[in-house]
């Protein structure tokens, strides 16, 4: 063979393989909008080539395959993983209360400061009331106790006050259709994030996912989303730019039922122009929804750094939409972990899932003892 045969090949071989490309990605733009959306091949996580794309053989030089889809973390485990990260960012209320309720006497003084710690890790003046009560009551029984005692007794008052009996599970499968998620909660508090780590979850546990953008108020609010998708094989739907996102949701329902999906999580927006129009957007996308029938789960997003304010938000989207279920995020920057406690009182509904970190599998099912462990041993 001349080196101008070769060049030739090389050429045409360079030719073919941009052509592919191109056909594909114009597909793939396609597939963007709407149209029908196949279950993806979640459990064997390979992504086959498209038809008509040039293969190894055709042309004999190296074509690089499609990159697989990710193999999210398994749930099961989770938690133990991120144990340490929980322990670090709460170890130090744990310490705190400790090292105050191991004291040789325990007077009013040191009750009120158990109570300032109890406070500044933002538990709410109530809860923590009631907490230094009983724990008051059960110190004054047990006279002075071995380090381990006060231990025992400062982890079982704590799991108390988290709450050890409360149904935390996800309702992420429904018999005969998808459920239908929906994700709500103020800007920049994680929506996205946790959809797109819940859309692995869910994967990983052997589920079809798709997801609808309904935050149509930024075009790159659809795009963060895609990504998180594309990553395990979840579709999304999404409509044009600031178009209107009940019909985004509405429709990404329809073709969860289409697709024989097991599951639809809608991702919302979190900044409209004003709080009036956002709740009233919010009202609009989960009636809109509610067309096709009950939406399963309506999780808020709270980020725990914001403390306090992360109250006032569940209030507010509590009485727009039925919340069933809290995602705690940002639980591994802040050492505030009494908000938990707090947050769950002011709405009357559990805290589901926490949220640990940036990477993708850093999102776990709140467990309350992993939890208060963390807490007490740091
Ligand atoms: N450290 C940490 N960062 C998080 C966690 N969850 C989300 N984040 C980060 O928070 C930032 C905002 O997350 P998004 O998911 O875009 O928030 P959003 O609520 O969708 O925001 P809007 O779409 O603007 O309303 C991103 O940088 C995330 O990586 C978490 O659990 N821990
Ligand atoms: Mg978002």
């Amino acid at each position: 063979m001349t080196t101008l045969t070769l060049v030739l090949v090389i050429a045409g071989a360079a030719a073919l393989l941009v052509a592919g490309g191109l056909a594909g990605l114009l597909r793939g733009g396609r597939s963007r909008r709407t149209t029908s959306l196949e279950p993806p091949a979640t459990a064997t996580g390979v992504r086959t080539a498209p038809a008509g794309a040039p293969t190894a053989s055709d042309i004999e030089v190296p074509v690089t395959e499609a990159p697989a889809l990710d193999r999210p973390e398994p749930v099961s485990g989770r938690l133990a993983r991120l144990r340490s990260r929980l322990g670090r960012s709460q170890g130090s209320l744990g310490q705190g209360l400790l090292s105050l309720l191991s004291r040789d006497r325990i007077d009013e003084a040191t009750w009120d400061e158990i109570e300032d710690v109890l406070l500044g890790a933002d538990v709410g003046v109530g809860p923590s009331r009631e907490l230094v009560d009983r724990l008051r009551t059960r110190v004054k029984a047990m006279g002075s106790g071995s380090p381990d005692e006060v231990r025992a007794l400062l982890r079982d008052e704590l799991l108390a006050l988290v709450g050890t009996d409360v149904d935390r599970s996800l309702r992420t499968r429904r018999e005969g259709g998808p459920a239908v998620v929906l994700v709500v909660g103020v800007n920049g508090t994680g929506k996205t994030t946790t959809v797109g780590k819940l859309a692995r979850v869910l994967v990983a546990e052997g589920g079809t996912v798709l997801l609808g953008a309904a935050d149509t108020y930024r075009a790159a609010a659809a795009d963060q989303l895609q990504t998180w998708g594309e990553r395990v094989g979840a579709p999304t739907v999404r409509g044009p730019e600031a178009g209107d996102p009940a019909s985004v949701a509405f429709d990404a329902v329809r073709q969860a039922i289409d697709g024989g999906y097991d599951t639809v999580l809608l991702d919302t927006a979190g900044r409209l122009q004003n709080k009036v129009g956002l709740m009233d957007e919010l009202g609009k996308v989960k009636r809109v929804v509610e067309r096709h029938g009950p939406v399963d789960e309506v999780l808020l997003v709270l980020d725990a750094t914001t403390g306090q304010n992360g109250l006032v938000q569940a209030r507010v989207f509590g009485e727009v939409v039925a919340v069933t279920g809290i995602v705690l995020t940002k639980l591994d920057g802040t050492a505030k972990g009494g908000i938990v406690v707090a947050v769950q009182r002011e709405l009357g509904v559990p805290v589901k899932l926490v949220g640990l970190g940036e990477g993708p599998d850093d999102l776990a099912p709140f467990e309350p003892t992993a939890f208060v462990d963390a807490i007490i041993d740091g």
